[in-house]
């Protein structure tokens, strides 16, 4: 006999599942990217996670980042890493006794009780901040959620423009791939090759036990980070030394997008907002003057200690775009760059690759060295609808939704097939899911 109708189970949407991610990986005080593979509280997951958490549960949101800020240190950075305590150490490497930020961290100021990471992420959480704060503005006043966090995140962008400064130029500079969030970026090959390694046989790679090698960093970038991190823990996590210095496009206008979103924080508190616009202003014009090249139509990255330009095409090179003040010249530039032959959006991808699909070091299944990520193409659906590109944004959008949905929210995705690569049921991309289909 025919089954009627309304005993067939509807599938699920994408809402409710993608709801069930984040309920899965909340811990009580803040949300995992991913169980397995990534277990602690991580910085700018944290703030992606919040975006779209606002719009399940306002209060949560607010706790998210609430709870990443509790691992500030007194210099004012914001750890990469906030280590939950309960989970074994062996589970992630390098683990708390690896960075030792209660002791090594001292002078800077790291906190007594909580363990932390001593490298920094990109400076997402002011952005993040404002749009919770949006989500739900009497929640947020009356928790007095704003006020809370406007001094830490002032003091966030002070350390980044201050004693990250290292080139001299305006503009922030990572002082280790993991800080920009694209660990094995091509982009980061010519400033690691004059790093020598720490011998393999120094550490365990705890990632090998939840990924596949062949989409994983090598071990012997693993011996570069290590050495660079075991570098700069030494030095007592001081600023100005590191032989590894670069200035990154993703990472500078998530900074100045973050002012921006600081100076809409200020006004929201009484004051004018009118000196953090400016600055926003000031730095979009360093990041040109130092990062765009206008015959490849992209922004690169500036290694600081051998003074060039790194000519490799990221997503990095693309996220500016989100910037409301940059000249049309340069945002119909890189539109045309996205579209082209080293990104092919909308023709060959549908999602934004991590790296230029022409290049040498292209390939689509190794981590930041070609397969297309999630944050990254929301932040560059986001540029596109600031900048009237209404249609590309339509695309692009739907393209995130379909295969988060098909992917089961995977972390990353081969970008011409879309095949699931790394975790599943990865946060950000349940979370910037839900953020795109409000
Ligand atoms: C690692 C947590 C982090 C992300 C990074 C990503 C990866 C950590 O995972 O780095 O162990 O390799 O590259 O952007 O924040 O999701």
């Amino acid at each position: 006999p025919a089954v009627p109708k309304h005993s067939v189970p509807a599938p699920r949407s994408l809402h409710v599942r993608a709801a069930r991610v984040l309920e899965g990986n909340w811990t009580g005080t803040s949300t995992v990217p991913s169980h397995g593979l990534y277990p602690h509280q991580w910085s700018w997951d944290s703030a992606f996670i919040a975006i779209g958490l606002r719009h399940l549960s306002p209060l949560r949101a607010q706790t998210e980042l609430e709870t990443l800020l509790s691992g500030q240190w007194e210099d004012g950075r914001i750890p990469h890493i906030v280590f939950n305590p309960s989970v074994p150490l062996d589970a992630y490497f390098p683990s708390p006794d690896f960075w030792r930020s209660s002791t090594a961290g001292h002078a800077a100021g790291a906190p007594r009780t909580v363990q932390t990471s001593g490298i920094v992420q990109p400076p997402v959480h002011a952005l993040a901040a404002w749009l919770v704060h949006c989500a739900d503005p009497g929640l947020s006043r009356a928790r007095g959620f704003l006020a809370q966090v406007y001094p830490r995140l002032a003091a966030w962008h002070r350390y980044l423009l201050h004693r990250r400064d290292l080139g001299a130029g305006s503009l922030a500079s990572v002082v280790h791939p993991w800080e920009q969030g694209m660990d094995n970026s091509p982009c980061w090959d010519a400033p690691l090759s004059r790093i020598t390694p720490a011998p393999a046989r120094s550490f365990r790679r705890a990632d090998l036990d939840h990924g596949a090698p062949e989409d994983r960093p090598t071990d012997l970038d693993y011996g570069r980070y290590v050495r660079l991190a075991t570098d700069y823990r030494d030095a007592g996590y001081a600023d100005g030394t590191s032989d590894f210095a670069v200035e990154d496009p993703a990472f500078n206008a998530l900074l100045i997008a973050s002012e921006h979103a600081l100076a809409r924080i200020a006004q929201e508190l009484g004051a004018t907002g009118t000196a953090r616009h400016a600055r926003a202003e000031r730095l979009t014009a360093a990041l040109i003057e130092r990062l765009w090249d206008p015959a490849e139509e992209m922004f690169f990255c500036r290694d600081v200690r051998g003074g060039e330009l790194i000519r490799e095409r990221s997503v990095s090179g693309l996220v500016p775009l989100l910037l409301p003040g940059l000249p049309q010249k340069i945002t119909d530039a890189l539109v045309r760059t996205l579209g082209g032959a080293h990104f092919g959006l909308g023709d060959s991808t549908r999602l934004v690759p991590s790296y230029d699909l022409l290049g040498e070091a292209f390939d689509p299944h190794r981590y930041w060295r070609g397969p297309a990520w999630f944050n990254t193409s929301w932040l560059v659906e986001r540029g596109l609808r600031t900048h009237g590109e209404q249609e590309r944004a339509d695309a692009l959008r739907q393209a995130v939704l379909d295969t988060a949905g098909t992917t089961d929210f995977a972390e990353y995705v081969d970008p011409y097939t879309g095949e699931a690569c790394g975790a599943t049921g990865f946060s950000w991309t349940a979370a910037l899911t839900l953020d795109l289909l409000h």
